[in-house]
């Protein structure tokens, strides 16, 4: 029986590097922000290893921005998130959970200020836009809110510097972690940034004109040629060692950030204006009942976690499993899962319901090692 197909419309909408994705020889897509987001080039496995060895071009135009720009933007960027932006400074990306009236996760975006009055939030997959469009309008603040033209492009791996300080020089070796600087190529401005959806460190290149993507694209591959590039995307193996989380897969509107482990990026008393303020104060007093964690699973052969998997422990719920690959490395499938306060310490013996049957499992912190 061969798998089902992606029907690829207008819907689904392409990017500015579809063309140079395709005739690299992309194998399977997944559909995020509306668009297309190219996930297999040779195998998974293939893939992963060859982005810890050398280096990768990931087509990630679907990490859509919603630019917030006019006056009020930083009252309205600061009502959006519980991480306190006060001293945020021009030239920054921030990771920023965002959260709704209930504290609930509507989206874990990468926020960059570009100016003291604008602001790119660098979106997950949901529909944020239409949130911010509404806060703004119902607010009548005086800002304007749109998606532009703008589409991210990753360099990835450990031969990600050489390949990005081939094409646009040797200052953005001097790029700290999660900052950014405007560069020219060819008469285009481009904002390179040093980070990335990989552990394997690298940049992102947010091309600001779509005519210009095919021509950004082959100046990549040409640099990287020297270091064995490929194409590649974000690789679940890579992703789930890591511990990075994706929205609508391992957190939904149904958790707080603190369920999510992303406390740490909350300053949730200092976010003066966030609408999620009350009710996470009071989730910060009570603690979060469950939280994400890694499991390490013994089985192998298992299929994507289409639906999360139930675990258990002694026979009573302890949780769900939410995304799951096979390690080649670490020989044993690793996965993210939300587990109840009763079991989340390391070291907790659990038992998953895989699609294969019951499996047993060992609680782990994350990222994996
Ligand atoms: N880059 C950009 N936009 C994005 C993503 C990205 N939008 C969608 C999605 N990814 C948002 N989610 C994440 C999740 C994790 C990280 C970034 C975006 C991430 N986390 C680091 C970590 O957990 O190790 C560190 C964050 C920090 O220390 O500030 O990078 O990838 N443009």
């Amino acid at each position: 029986m061969s798998a089902p197909l992606l029907s690829i419309s207008r819907r689904t909408r392409s990017t500015p590097f579809t063309r140079r994705v395709e005739a690299a020889g992309v194998r399977a897509y997944t559909v995020y922000n509306h668009m297309l987001l190219p996930t297999v080039f040779r195998s998974l496995e293939e893939d992963y290893w060859h982005l810890r060895e050398a280096v990768q071009i990931w087509d990630v135009a679907c990490e859509r921005q919603v630019e917030i720009r006019g006056p009020d933007s930083a009252r309205l960027v600061q009502l959006l998130t519980p991480r306190d932006l006060s001293n945020m400074p021009v030239g920054q990306c921030f990771y920023t959970p965002m959260v709704d009236e209930t504290g609930g996760m509507l989206n874990d975006p990468v926020t960059l200020k570009l100016a003291d009055d604008r602001f790119w939030v660098s979106i997950a997959d949901s529909d944020l836009l239409l949130w911010v469009k509404g806060l703004a309008a119902g607010l009548r603040l005086d800002v304007a809110v749109e998606e532009p033209d703008v589409s991210p492009l990753a360099v990835q791996g450990p031969k990600a510097e050489d390949t990005v300080a081939a094409v646009f020089g040797e200052q953005v070796r001097s790029i700290r972690f999660f900052r950014f600087e405007p560069m020219l190529l060819d008469g285009q401005e481009y904002i390179v940034a040093r980070s990335g959806y990989s552990k394997q460190g690298g940049f992102e290149i947010y091309l600001q004109d779509s005519t210009h993507g095919e021509a950004l694209w082959d100046a990549v591959v040409e640099a990287g040629e020297p270091h064995g590039i490929r194409a590649g995307g974000p690789n679940l193996i890579e992703r789930v060692e890591g511990g990075l989380l994706s929205y609508g897969n391992d957190m939904t509107r149904q958790n707080t950030p603190h369920e999510c482990g992303l406390g740490k990026f909350c300053q949730t008393a200092d976010a003066i204006g966030c609408i999620g303020r009350d009710a996470l104060i009071r989730v910060i007093m009570e603690g979060p009942q469950r939280q994400i964690r890694g499991l390490r699973i013994d089985a192998q052969g298992l299929p994507f976690t289409i639906q999360p998997w139930p675990v258990t422990a002694q026979g009573v719920g302890a949780g769900q499993v939410t995304s799951s690959a096979w390690s080649p490395r670490l020989e044993a499938t690793v996965a993210i899962a939300m587990i109840e306060r009763d079991f989340w310490d390391a070291g907790t013996a659990v038992t998953v319901e895989t699609p294969l049957g019951p499996r047993p499992a060992e609680v782990v912190n994350l990222p994996f090692e």
